[in-house]
């Protein structure tokens, strides 16, 4: 069944047979004190903001039966899959792989690098970990998702301009149908969010189609009537 959903440049055209959540990195790294954001200068509050919105779109996904992918961005202990390029930029006060409060910057299987509690995955859904910005570079996502006939993402997460821009034009070039709600996603730069949904949407999206939580929550409850 297909639903259209008021958003930016024009409705989306939902499709709930083939579309799925994607929750974009909501690790403790990225989002509280002493992690990989804080680190690299950031305050991570706004973006911490954002847990309680995305915990209800989560909750009104989980009830349709609709597929939810979480991805962690995040590296090998032995840091095999983090190219010197990516681990030496820039200043921070850690890299990735030292040592923090919340254990090894960025490390899979590390408390800081793991998913907060409020947003954590049940059972069958989708774990994506992934090493770049974008969630299908190096991961199967493409086929988990072909396997399950998804051709749309619903994207949140952080950062706007960094991991949720980078995959949603990654999904654009492999066919995928992209709508960001961006209630639910947050930057360390106001700015930066705004230039990027602006960016997605223009010449009549070119990467995708923009709306906010409410709205695609009061679309999918219209469709069950
Ligand atoms: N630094 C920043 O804005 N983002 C990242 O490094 N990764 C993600 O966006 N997940």
């Amino acid at each position: 069944m297909s639903v259209s959903v008021p958003a930016r440049p024009f409705d989306f055209p939902l499709d709930l047979e083939r579309c799925a959540l994607i929750i974009i990195d909501m690790q403790r790294d990225f989002v509280l004190p002493g992690g990989f954001g804080e680190t690299l200068g950031n305050d991570v509050a706004p973006c911490h903001a954002i847990v309680p919105a995305v915990a209800n779109l989560l909750t009104a996904f989980r009830a349709t039966g609709l597929p939810v992918v979480h991805t962690r961005e995040c590296h090998n202990p032995d840091l095999s899959d983090c190219p010197p390029a990516k681990r030496e930029r820039g200043n921070p006060k850690l890299r990735i792989g030292d040592e923090g409060p919340m254990g090894r910057i960025l490390i899979a299987g590390e408390v800081g690098a793991d998913i907060v509690p409020e947003l954590y995955p049940n059972d069958g859904e989708i774990i994506i970990d992934k090493p770049g910005k974008g969630a299908f570079y190096k991961t199967g996502l493409d086929e988990l998702l072909k396997q399950r006939g998804i051709s749309q993402l619903v994207f949140t997460g952080v950062t706007t301009e960094v991991c949720v821009q980078s995959t949603m034009r990654e999904a654009n070039d492999r066919g995928y149908e992209g709508l960001l709600l961006t209630d639910c996603t947050e930057s360390y730069f106001p700015d930066f969010k705004q230039a990027a949904i602006e960016m997605i949407v223009a010449q009549g999206a070119i990467v995708g189609w923009a709306t906010d939580s409410d709205t695609l929550i009061k679309a999918m409850a219209g469709a069950d009537e």
